[in-house]
């Protein structure tokens, strides 16, 4: 027979993944009321819960005291963390675990943790220590001050991964570059959407069902959450200490499948709106300075190749990367003035540079093709084929460099 249960012992909550709105009235009398509410989930952290739970607690308990909830959920693990965490209930009353059978997955179970969890923030951290824990009191802070959602970025200055491969580092900033081109508004809020340390308010997320697969949690935060203001703060992930990554290529198809189910879940609306929206002024300016741009390629094109008798092909090269670089430097300063200013490091205005580039680059593959097509497969006259080119491909242009070249996260 089983001596009843610890009420910091929590029964994971079933049916449709939903967090339930506050209601003060009907919660235990507790004082001071809970104001966050943290979620761990675990798998085999056996090496790392232990720490965990009393360096979060040595941090919160002087900040809110009696005010926070730390959430251990555990799907069950072999190594039996669950058992090891429930042993440190004694000696930490904000401290609650919940043990999982028969669910697995890191994203239900933070919401399984945030259904059974009382504050009106709630929180997600990593239990392998990976995500530095004194980070935590800045999101707080940053929700305090009205931010629905605080987000801890690696993708911000002072922000970074410490030891990650090239072939990781790849595959974090391809998976953010899908997710930036199916589902731009929600992905494209935040500068590190592959996040799964952050602090979101209750009533952006209560009462809607939620649908999370796989690990990217902050993917659904993002595209089912009414989230007016978004904070972020850097931080740098860590190293593991002790225990094994999770991570197999399951999760990449996961992300995948969750943005289409998302893309076709959400936004369609928002979709056709934004459409409607089309920034006709700032696309005015674009086609300005691409004609500014016109002007130098041939410029140069014709000092190089008729004034100092150069090479056609090494003339036309050197003409339209000069022209790509006055292109990028007027869009910079004038088109998407606002959002460089706001990254003027030369860092990342280099970064803008390059991706530029690339755009460019790709375009001007297109441009061909589009030029073929029209002129061999259609007959048109050459030059109404360029010129149709050129419209097509500045068009193709500006929504690249709206999309990828100047983005900037809403803070
Ligand atoms: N409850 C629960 N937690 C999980 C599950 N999978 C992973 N976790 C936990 O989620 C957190 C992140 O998982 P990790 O495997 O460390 O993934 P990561 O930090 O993105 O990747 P690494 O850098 O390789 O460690 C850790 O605390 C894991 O223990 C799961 O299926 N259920
Ligand atoms: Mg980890």
């Amino acid at each position: 027979m089983n001596v009843s249960p610890s009420p910091q012992c929590l029964t994971p909550p079933t049916g449709i993944l939903q967090v339930p709105p506050l209601h003060r009235a009907n919660s235990a009398p507790i004082a001071p009321p809970i104001q966050l509410s943290l979620i761990v989930p675990t798998y085999n952290e056996g090496g790392n819960v232990g720490k965990l739970i009393t360096v979060l607690s040595a941090l919160l308990d002087p900040v809110l005291p009696q005010g926070y909830e730390l959430i251990i959920v555990d799907d069950d693990s072999p190594d039996r963390t669950w058992a090891l965490a429930q042993g440190y209930l004694p000696d930490y009353p904000q401290l609650r675990v919940m043990r999982r059978q028969g669910e697995r997955g890191l994203s239900s179970a933070v919401i399984r943790g945030w259904q059974g969890a009382q504050g009106e923030i709630l929180g997600v951290i990593d239990g392998d220590l990976q995500h530095p824990p004194e980070v935590l009191l800045e999101l707080l802070a940053q929700v305090r001050q009205g931010a629905d959602l605080a987000v801890a970025s690696r993708h911000i200055d002072g922000g970074g991964v410490s030891d990650w491969s090239l072939a990781r580092r790849i595959l974090s900033r391809g998976a953010q570059l899908l997710g930036l081109v199916l589902l731009p508004r929600a992905v494209g809020r935040v500068s590190d959407p592959m996040s799964g340390y952050f602090l979101v308010r209750r009533s952006a997320i209560a009462a809607r069902p939620l649908q999370p697969l796989g690990y990217k949690i902050l993917i659904e935060v993002l595209g089912r959450g009414t989230l007016d203001r978004v904070a972020e703060v850097p931080y740098v992930f860590q190293e593991r200490e002790a225990g094994d990554s999770k991570v197999t290529a399951q999760q990449y198809w996961d992300y995948l499948h969750h943005l289409l189910r998302l893309r076709l879940t959400t936004g369609r609306f928002q979709g056709v709106k934004q459409r409607l929206r089309f920034p006709v002024k700032r696309f005015l300016q674009f086609g300005l300075v691409g004609s500014s741009g016109l002007l130098v390629d041939m410029g140069v094109l014709y000092l190089l190749f008729d004034g100092l008798g150069w090479g056609l092909t090494r003339s036309a090269v050197l003409a339209a990367e000069l022209a790509i670089v006055n292109n990028f430097i007027w869009n910079d300063r004038w088109t998407f003035r606002e959002f460089s200013q706001r990254q003027r490091q030369r860092r990342k205005t280099l970064k803008r540079f390059l991706k530029f580039n690339s755009i460019c680059g790709l375009g001007l593959v297109l441009k061909i093709l589009i030029l073929n097509v029209f002129f061999n497969q259609l007959s048109l006259n050459a030059y109404i084929a360029n010129f149709l080119a050129i419209a097509l491909v500045t068009l193709w242009n500006f929504w690249l460099s709206v999309r990828l070249g100047w983005r900037v996260t809403q803070q």
